[in-house]
């Protein structure tokens, strides 16, 4: 009877080593463990035992082999549910390590550069940074700067219209800024003269892009509005931004153009030192319509404004032929700078 209870048990032992899934445990576990098991199911052989003795001895036997199976049932569960674990983890497992070895560093985006330089420059030369809505009413985007319902130079600007109507607004009046003159509006109205801003920002207009043109782009203008404001200090804040942003031998000139927000109007060009000629942006001495609309005595103040583009600068900065390569977020061309 011992050699068959020891028996039993090592087989039971054997079966429970080769389980390898919870599944297999549990099946086990109902096969050989406790009161109910193969191994408990011995006890009815002890009746046909002779002496008490050996009734004693194959019981006691019995007993120990179902609590060393029941031990090696507990520690096989642990190990089986430990690996489904790491299996599970194994499996799932993502690899989130985007560079082997040392990862490259970034840099700011090649418009914000210029955008950042320009600011530098300006806030050198005295002016302080101004910001605005990009989001506007017809009114300060146009109405204020002396183009108003049906003038002519509204054509000029494909306006992105906001479906929205603002309190006491008309319906199509409200706006993505077309330019950020309206920042210049917004501060006259705020403060008094004066004025040496310039605003940078994001500007809207319906185009198809091309190499030059994007529907969404920056400007940066400057406003100064003070008393004997004139014409040459106009052409010479040009000139003296122009050295101080592309260096001491470039220089500016003017020439006549049109603006409704400005008269006279001039486009100003900038000259490389091997003697060529950039045209760059607009300017001219703010209209005196502009100034009332800016609650300014245009009798008391005069003004001057000028306007360019941030986009085309770091385009002629770096050498890239087409707008539409800055913002293609194209990995080739932006580790190239
Ligand atoms: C330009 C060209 C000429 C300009 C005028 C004003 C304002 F609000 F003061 F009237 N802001 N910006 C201006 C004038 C902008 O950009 C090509």
């Amino acid at each position: 009877m011992i050699s068959d209870i020891t028996a039993a048990r090592d087989a039971a032992l054997a079966h429970i080593a080769q389980a390898s899934s919870p599944d297999d445990v549990a099946a086990m576990t109902t096969r050989y463990a406790g009161k109910k098991g193969e191994l408990a199911g011995l006890k009815k052989q002890l009746g046909s035992l002779e002496s008490i003795d050996e009734k004693k001895a194959a019981g006691a036997a019995i007993n120990e082999a179902i609590a060393t199976v029941d031990a090696a049932l507990d520690e096989r569960r642990t190990a089986v549910a430990a690996a489904a674990v790491a299996a599970q983890v194994e499996a799932e497992r993502l690899d989130l390590t985007e560079y082997i070895g040392k990862p490259a560093r970034g840099h700011a985006h090649l418009v914000t550069q210029a955008w950042e330089r320009l600011e530098d420059v300006f806030v050198g030369m005295g002016f302080r940074v101004a910001e605005g809505p990009e989001v506007e009413t017809d009114w300060h985007n146009f109405e204020a700067l002396n183009m108003g319902e049906g003038h002519p130079a509204r054509g000029e600007f494909d306006t992105l219209f906001v479906d929205h109507v603002a309190p006491g607004g008309q319906p199509g009046s409200t706006l993505l800024r077309t330019h950020t003159s309206p920042v210049q509006i917004r501060t006259m109205l705020d403060q008094a003269p004066p004025i040496y801003i310039i605003a940078p920002g994001r500007v809207f207009r319906r185009d198809t892009p091309d190499a030059t043109h994007m529907p969404v782009f920056h400007q940066i203008e400057g406003l100064v509005v003070d008393r004997d404001i004139s014409m040459a200090d106009l052409a010479g804040t040009i000139d003296a931004f122009t050295k101080a942003f592309f260096g001491k031998s470039w220089s500016s000139r003017l020439r006549p153009d049109y603006f409704p927000f400005t008269e006279p109007s001039a486009e100003f060009d900038i000259q490389r030192p091997d003697g060529s000629w950039i045209e760059l942006g607009g300017c001219g001495m703010v209209h005196p319509n502009v100034l009332r609309a800016g609650g300014i005595d245009p009798e008391e103040y005069s003004g001057f404004a000028f306007g360019f583009g941030i986009d085309r600068m770091a385009l002629m900065r770096h050498g890239v032929d087409d707008l539409r390569a800055m913002y293609a977020d194209d990995m080739r061309f932006v580790e190239q700078f």
